[in-house]
């Protein structure tokens, strides 16, 4: 009760709040994370879904991937939340910096945010690997098998694979944002996957509040900690 109080208090006084999140800000949506106990990792599948959503992978048997990615990876249809909207707001409101996450789900626009950093890339953005031309993520989630455009090149999800790189402006404007930050949120991630993790090393302040439903690597490095879903946290924002 004290440090929700604690909490509202901070982002009642801060200017700079900058949102650092992972899957589990999209659970709550209807999406499936990856590390909880009904997560896509606990779930039985031919290979390690790690291996799977690999690059390697993805050239060695693109037939599988796509199989896999559709089934598993593609969330369309899916609705912002509680989390989602109240960060719109704060955005509106103009005390929010930007918010630097993992997911791929595009739920943080369709919410109505615009400064969203998306270090593994989006679903929505498609383009094929031989002309560049952009298609849908309904064209990619149609293709009964692997993806081609009209001019015979696969249509690859702009997403980041397991053994690609980042997107280096995505990273700079991410760390620049992490930097200016006068209050940290860092909020449904298991901070295992790097270097997106290792980013919100690069906070400066005393304000980090962590919320997430399991233990992190990081909670002995913040400043507040909620082990509670995010939801019954941003009802009271
Ligand atoms: P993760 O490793 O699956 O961890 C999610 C964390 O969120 C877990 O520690 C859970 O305890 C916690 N959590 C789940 N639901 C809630 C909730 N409602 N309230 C509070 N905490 C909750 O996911 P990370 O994002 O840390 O891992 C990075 C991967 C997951 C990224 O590469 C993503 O692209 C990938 N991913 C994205 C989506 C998406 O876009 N919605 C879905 C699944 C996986």
């Amino acid at each position: 009760m004290q440090n929700l109080k604690t909490l509202q208090q901070w982002v009642k006084e801060s200017k700079r709040i900058v949102f650092f999140g992972g899957a589990g800000v999209s659970t709550e949506s209807g999406i499936p994370d990856f590390r909880s106990v009904d997560g896509l990792y606990r779930q039985k599948f031919e290979y390690p879904p790690e291996q799977i959503i690999s690059h390697s992978f993805y050239l060695r048997d693109p037939s599988y991937f796509f199989r896999f990615y559709r089934e598993k990876m593609l969330p369309l249809d899916f609705d912002p939340n509680i989390t989602h909207t109240v960060l719109a707001r704060w955005e509106q409101e103009g005390k929010l910096l930007g918010i630097v996450t993992q997911n791929i789900d595009g739920l943080h626009q369709k919410a109505g945010n615009t400064r969203v950093y998306e270090l593994h890339g989006s679903v929505l953005r498609n383009y094929c690997v031989k002309c560049g031309k952009f298609h849908t993520a309904q064209f990619v989630k149609n293709h009964p098998d692997v993806p081609r455009c009209d001019c015979g090149g696969i249509v690859k999800p702009d997403v980041v694979l397991y053994e690609e790189p980042l997107n280096a402006q995505v990273m700079d404007d991410a760390i620049t944002a992490i930097a200016n930050a006068d209050l940290l949120i860092v909020a449904g991630t298991s901070l295992t996957v790097y270097p997106a993790a290792g980013l919100i090393r690069y906070y400066n302040g005393n304000r980090m509040v962590l919320i997430n439903r399991d233990e992190t690597p990081y909670d002995s490095h913040a400043n507040l900690v909620f082990h509670q879903s995010l939801g019954e946290i941003f009802k009271e924002l």
